[in-house]
């Protein structure tokens, strides 16, 4: 059965004309005009995009104390919704479990994705046996990307030297290094100031991670990867002093990504100041939204290309979850969510102030994440060949963002009463209509895992450093005790 996608205007992150789109097999097979197929899906008006990819989820992750409240089934749900066809989400060893375990378990939660997704590793302790399967990881499963969290002191934060020693294993392997750069030690102890002095509430969560903790641990992260000759991807770029950091470090010629989030772009700090508890804490994440400054260096990072990619780092709780850290915002689990309306928040904020092309639009939500992420063109493409992962976007649609129409498993939006104007018509997996003006289709199990080979030679990095050979680590004593 084919599918032909007719009268709309072809949108990448380098062409656009009119073109109609022909589909079969879960692939694009032909593009052209006057095309005719079993099935026609009728884009006029619309601009047909390569579908979203958000290179940042947790979906059922286990994390301070409890689970995000968002599954492999309810968040691509949202994906989909929102014009996202395929998600990255981090698979997270406990302190102490082997990688490959830990993978066993997020294969498992995966098995209900309505899109296709893959996985990043995270690398929460260091080892012997992290070394090790560190390759079957990156050659047999699939996976080029592990992240490193250099705050959540006592859980799952990672020390320099372990840090040092995995991006040379990463190095070595033609991977990439991610990290979430925050000095988790200053964090640490600022916090327990706040709470020394009475400040429990939400904000005290914003005092406690000053842009300065994130520019700090972004310079300590590009510098490690340069001398171990890692690419490094930095998550949640949300501040000027870590834009900075990535901007230098890229007109350097090192291979250094940043990644802002739709929340830091379009929210700022004073949803925490003068707020009722609830909404205050609904918004706490790390790092926290931060002044205005701040958002506009990381949109003209967009517009310069300095910063690479936009993202969500979709991590979902539930009031009753946020409600655990009353009396103490440390115990406020972390994280919100975003994954329905990252591309139209996007598009609103930035293809409609002017401050973004569409084809910018395109590369910043989907191209350049698959290249980097090296799943392109089978991604982040329309082209003969390459998946049929494809959002028909209505540029003059428009609707208020209300918690009671998404698909989140969550009881309200940190968009909440936000108009956009820029929305999927139709949304389609591999061929498949998931979404339809409005109305949320679906199909439980359709979507597959995605294997990213690593990126060879031409990407270890541009570091003016040779390369050292990584060693064989030594088991440490002070491996941090498991306990999210
Ligand atoms: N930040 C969050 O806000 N949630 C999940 C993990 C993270 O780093
Ligand atoms: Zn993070
Ligand atoms: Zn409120
Ligand atoms: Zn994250």
């Amino acid at each position: 059965m084919t599918k032909v996608i007719k009268n709309g205007t072809i949108v990448t992150h380098d062409l656009t004309y009119k073109a109609d789109v022909l589909v079969d097999g879960g692939k694009i097979i032909e593009i052209g005009e006057g095309l005719t197929g079993d099935e026609e899906i009728d884009a006029t008006g619309c601009y047909v995009m390569p579908g979203g990819i958000d290179p940042h989820t947790h979906l059922e992750m286990p994390f301070m104390g409890t689970y995000s409240a968002d599954d492999f089934e309810s968040g691509t749900r949202a994906a989909l919704a929102g014009g996202t066809t395929m998600v990255v989400d981090f698979a997270l060893p406990s302190p102490g479990q082997g990688l490959l375990d830990a993978l066993k378990m997020w294969d498992n939660k995966s098995t209900r994705a309505h899109c296709d997704y893959s996985f990043h590793m995270a690398v929460t302790w260091w080892g012997e046996q992290v070394f090790d399967e560190m390759e079957t990881v990156v050659k047999e499963r699939g996976i080029n990307t592990f992240k490193h969290f250099m705050a959540y002191k006592g859980a799952l934060m990672v020390q320099d030297d372990e840090m040092y020693a995995s991006f040379q294993r990463l190095a070595e392997l033609g991977a990439i290094a991610m990290v979430h750069a925050e000095n988790g030690d200053v964090v640490a102890d600022l916090s327990a100031k706040l709470l020394a002095e009475g400040n429990n509430g939400p904000e005290g969560h914003a005092y406690s991670r000053p842009p300065q903790v994130e520019g700090e641990a972004t310079n300590r992260a590009i510098m490690i990867a340069d001398m171990a000759g890692v690419p490094l991807y930095v998550v949640h770029t949300s501040c000027e002093d870590s834009h900075e950091a990535i901007r230098r470090a890229r007109q350097q010629g090192k291979r250094v990504w940043g990644e802002p989030l739709i929340q830091h772009l379009t929210l700022d700090e004073s949803e925490y100041f003068n707020q009722d508890w609830d909404h205050a804490a609904r918004r706490v994440m790390s790092p926290p939204f931060r002044n205005k400054q701040h958002q506009d260096s990381l949109w003209a990072g967009l517009q310069a290309g300095s910063l690479s990619v936009v993202a969500t780092d979709h991590c979902a709780f539930t009031t009753d979850q946020k409600r655990t850290g009353i009396g103490d915002f440390t115990k406020i689990p972390n994280g919100t969510g975003g994954l329905e309306d990252r591309m139209p928040m996007l598009w609103t904020h930035g293809v409609g102030t002017g401050r973004l092309t569409p084809n910018e639009f395109v590369a910043i939500t989907s191209a350049n994440i698959a290249k980097i992420l090296n799943c392109y063109p089978r991604k982040g493409a329309i082209r003969v060949g390459s998946d049929a992962d494809i959002v028909v976007w209505d540029p003059e649609a428009e609707k208020t963002i209300t918690a009671g129409a998404q698909q989140s498993a969550i009881d309200y939006n940190v968009f909440e009463g936000k108009k956009v104007k820029g929305l999927p018509r139709y949304t389609l997996s591999k061929g498949r209509v998931m979404f339809d003006t409005g109305k949320m289709l679906g199909q439980e199990g359709h979507g597959e895992f995605v294997k990213r080979a690593p990126l060879g030679e031409v990407n270890k990095a541009l570091s003016s450093w040779k390369q050292i050979t990584a060693p064989r680590p030594v088991e440490r004593s002070g491996i941090p005790a498991s306990g999210v």
